[in-house]
């Protein structure tokens, strides 16, 4: 018995001192986007992140809009933790936003959503993922958003 608590503890070592920073998307609105009105093309994906040693703040939020590798968003994420706090574990969520989604066509889709699991995305759809690293340039698996509609 006390041999395979020990291996489990050395397991959830591992997992938790991982520096690379993890995300779940939890929602993203609207759900239908129309390209051609500036009022209506902005997306507001939100996110938990974790990451063991703290140093996300001042590291980027990369998001991938699956219909090209070129229509990428990177968005700075700002000082999180204290200076005095970096090199704990920190948790939390964020807002992340795509302003004035275009009205591209899908091309080759990019290797980050296609490794994420993304299925073909349809002539008026797509579907966006989130990867973050931090400020030592560790980057962590992503997670995507539902598909999103994209009005004609
Ligand atoms: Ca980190
Ligand atoms: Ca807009």
């Amino acid at each position: 018995m006390r041999r395979i608590y020990v291996l489990i503890l050395l397991a959830g070592g591992c997992t938790s001192d991982d520096p690379a920073p993890t995300v779940t998307v939890v929602s993203a609105t609207p759900d239908e986007l129309t390209p051609d009105d500036d009022a209506l093309d902005d997306v507001r994906i939100l996110v938990e992140y974790a990451d063991a040693d703290g140093d996300l703040g001042e590291g980027i939020a990369e998001i991938h809009d699956c219909r090209g590798a070129e229509l990428i968003t990177m968005l700075p994420i700002p000082a999180i933790a204290p200076a005095d706090i970096v090199g704990d574990p920190i948790s939390g969520s964020m807002d992340l936003y795509v302003n004035d989604v275009g009205a591209a066509t899908a091309a080759t889709m990019p290797a980050t959503c296609s490794d994420l699991g993304v299925g073909a995305l349809g002539a008026s759809e797509t579907v966006f993922c989130v990867v973050l690293v931090d400020a030592a340039m560790h980057a962590g698996p992503g997670d995507c958003t539902p598909k999103i509609s994209l009005a004609p």
